[in-house]
């Protein structure tokens, strides 16, 4: 059989390099994805390599019905069964994504205490508010003490959630109540960060927990230690330290990128780095180094979630999304590439051969071959920054001639942090999610989506933008993040003009009064924590039940590819989110463990999984979701006024 040839990409500028790449003689994720088709196996989570005896590969039957012979065959060489190789396959990816989000929140945590000590110039506490907010929220001393000092205890409080051997992690305490005494009823409420991720690894080495039931119960905990815990950790401390986002106006797409300045791209998830080069880029000394060497200036542009974080707090334009990095390199216009952690493909230091591009990493703990390694030092950040800034800007002089720059650049207004929300819709002096509550109660919006996660060639480059559409279209209002975010953003999904032009006339008819786009960026993957934030804000603003899971809310990542967006959404879902993910789904090989994931787990904590690799599908999916919690919460009929309202539909006509 013949198969079909997917379109690689519904971005032009991501075509346009894909063509320059391929005549250039340059193998990118896209090609050897191509040459390169997923193990079967592997994928459905049949494969298991977890000892010495194996890999043990135990597929479901191809073409046909699993039979109870075949089940009964379907043994690794330790007797363990596929649903045990599904759950412990699951549970690990869970366990990865939840250190590497976990991980970067210690980093955030030691960054935070070298600041509060003194110990870092040129970083400061921007956000006093919130600063003062978490020392009420933890018990500590305010008093006459000065800011550093309260950010110190602050900062060893939160240090202490890592390596907590028992309690409960403090953030959970925002969660509502309900939803608290429900984990602790499932008994998966997380204990300390570090702890759950260690004990995930233990119970998935051979011969340990062998019963997929109490392996997923563990994947949740994991994941709740990742949610309410790194994530949020991480992304308290740097809106402490970097300031909370506000809305910000910017550009994205390989079009920001210019011909006659020296091109620097900050890549990767942990800001620290960027958030001062940003500031030293700026510096005039530099920018005249820049001049002595030809070019006109200095510019900085983001990829991935780093670039997220500096676009929310600077204005720093975007150059692409996560398929998008070796493109950057295509052009042949990028001096350098300057990594810190995850999301990086080593493909780059290949490719960056063929043109003039240094890739530059930064971080102690991702070094990669044939790159150069500038490791940042927090006690010195400037320093840092201008030596790396320097690098790419001596790297200048040998940029060739093989130049191409894609035109596409699109505006988008970004920085919807979850307090912004809260003070668009309700004002400075009421900030509150009461508007949002109430128009969701009187039908004008219909549900809220937050659509999350990765690019992966094996789908479509951005073809989440159906889904996205479909949604806003039908009066959903999406929040996003990641590479996800990044992919509405180019589209023009962005901008407050996009409310007439692609949303219902509900959904519109808010974003319009409020100024907002159809589509928020709410900033980076461990930023999904704002996600959570703004449900329990609305379930604590009263109206639409008492628990997240009764919230008319729900969850995709239709292009995931990371283990991070499984940590994600496996703590939307056990935060009571329906959620939804395209591409393939990992346990699919056992029936058993999918059922149970997508069918049990609504009983126990009244959001589940499911599988949708068509977007318009998908979207549809989370609609007829929001509308079964519309009808529990008696306000399905409030909607149905809305759409037989005449002035609605003439306004729906003139669109
Ligand atoms: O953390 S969305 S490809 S960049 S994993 Fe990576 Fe996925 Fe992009 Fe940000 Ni998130």
């Amino acid at each position: 059989m013949v198969e079909k040839e997917i379109k690689k990409s519904i971005d032009s500028a991501t075509i346009d390099m894909l063509e320059k790449a391929s005549s250039d003689g340059v193998s990118t994720a896209f090609s050897r994805a191509a040459a390169m088709k997923p193990c079967p196996i592997g994928a459905e989570g049949s494969c298991c390599s977890n000892c010495a005896m194996g890999p043990c590969r135990v597929p479901l039957p191809r073409g046909r019905e699993e039979t109870l012979e075949d089940k009964q065959k379907r043994k690794g060489v330790c007797g363990v069964t596929a649903e045990t190789i599904a759950a412990r396959n699951f549970t690990r990816m869970i366990a990865a994504g939840t250190a590497s989000h976990s991980d970067h929140g210690r980093e955030v945590t030691k960054m935070f205490l070298a600041v509060a000590k003194g110990e870092a110039p040129g970083y400061e506490i921007k956000d006093e508010q919130k600063l003062l907010q978490l020392a009420l929220d933890f018990g500590i001393k305010i008093g006459d003490r000065s800011n550093n000092e309260i950010a110190v205890d602050i900062g060893q409080t939160l240090s202490d959630e890592f390596g907590k051997q028992e309690g409960e992690l403090l953030f959970l305490k925002r969660a509502p109540l309900k939803r608290q005494e429900l984990w602790r009823k499932q008994g998966v409420t997380p204990r300390g960060i570090d702890r759950e991720v260690v004990e995930a690894m233990h119970r998935t080495h051979m011969g340990t927990d062998q019963d997929y039931h109490s392996l997923l119960r563990h994947g949740v905990r994991t994941a709740l230690a990742d949610g309410w815990g790194g994530s949020m950790i991480a992304t308290e401390l740097q809106d402490i330290l970097f300031g909370t986002p506000s809305p910000v106006a910017s550009e994205i797409n390989l079009g920001v990128l210019k011909k006659d300045e020296v091109n620097i791209i900050i890549h990767g998830h942990e800001p620290y780095l960027a958030e001062i080069i940003a500031v030293v880029a700026q510096d005039p000394e530099i920018i005249d180094y820049a001049k002595s060497k030809g070019a006109k200036g200095i510019n900085l542009a983001g990829m991935c979630c780093t670039a997220n974080e500096v676009l929310m707090r600077h204005g720093v334009p975007i150059a692409g999304n996560f398929l998008q990095q070796e493109l950057a390199i295509v052009t042949g216009v990028l001096e350098a590439v300057v990594v810190d952690v995850q999301c990086i493909m080593q493909g780059l230091a290949d490719i960056a051969n063929c043109y003039h591009t240094k890739v530059i990493t930064t971080d102690r703990r991702a070094h990669m071959q044939g790159a150069t390694h500038m490791e940042f030092d927090e006690h010195k950040g400037a320093q840092s920054a201008k030596a790396i800034l320097c690098a790419a800007i001596d790297n200048f002089p040998n940029r060739g001639t093989n130049v191409r720059i894609p035109k596409e650049k699109t505006d988008l207004i970004a920085g919807f942090s979850h307090e912004t929300i809260n003070y668009l819709l309700g004002g400075m002096f009421r900030a509150s999610y009461r508007p949002l509550n109430d128009n969701i109660i009187n039908g004008r919006i219909r549900g809220v989506a937050g659509v999350v996660g990765c690019n992966n060639p094996r789908v479509t480059h951005d073809m989440q933008l159906d889904m996205v559409k479909e949604l806003i279209k039908n009066d959903v209002l999406v929040l996003q993040t990641g590479c996800m975010a990044m992919a509405s953003a180019k589209a023009g999904l962005m901008v407050p003009e996009a409310a007439a032009k692609y949303a219902g006339a509900g959904l519109a008819s808010v974003c319009e009064a409020v100024g907002i786009p159809p589509v928020l960026h709410v900033g980076a993957c461990i930023d999904n924590s704002r996600l959570l934030m703004a449900a329990t804000a609305m379930v604590k603003d009263g109206g639409l039940g008492d628990d997240l899971s009764d919230l008319p809310v729900v969850g995709a990542a239709p292009e995931w590819m990371s283990e991070k967006a499984l940590a994600i959404g496996q703590y939307f879902v056990a935060s009571g989110v329906f959620t939804v993910f395209g591409v393939n789904w990992p346990t699919i090989g056992s029936k058993e463990v999918t059922k149970y994931l997508f069918e049990d787990f609504e009983e126990m904590y009244g959001g589940t999984w499911a599988f949708e690799p068509d977007p318009i599908k998908a979207a549809h999916l989370m609609i007829a979701q929001i509308d079964k919690k519309r009808k529990a919460l008696g306000i399905d009929k409030t909607r149905e006024r809305i759409l037989y309202d005449m002035e609605m539909r003439r306004e729906l006509e003139a669109v």
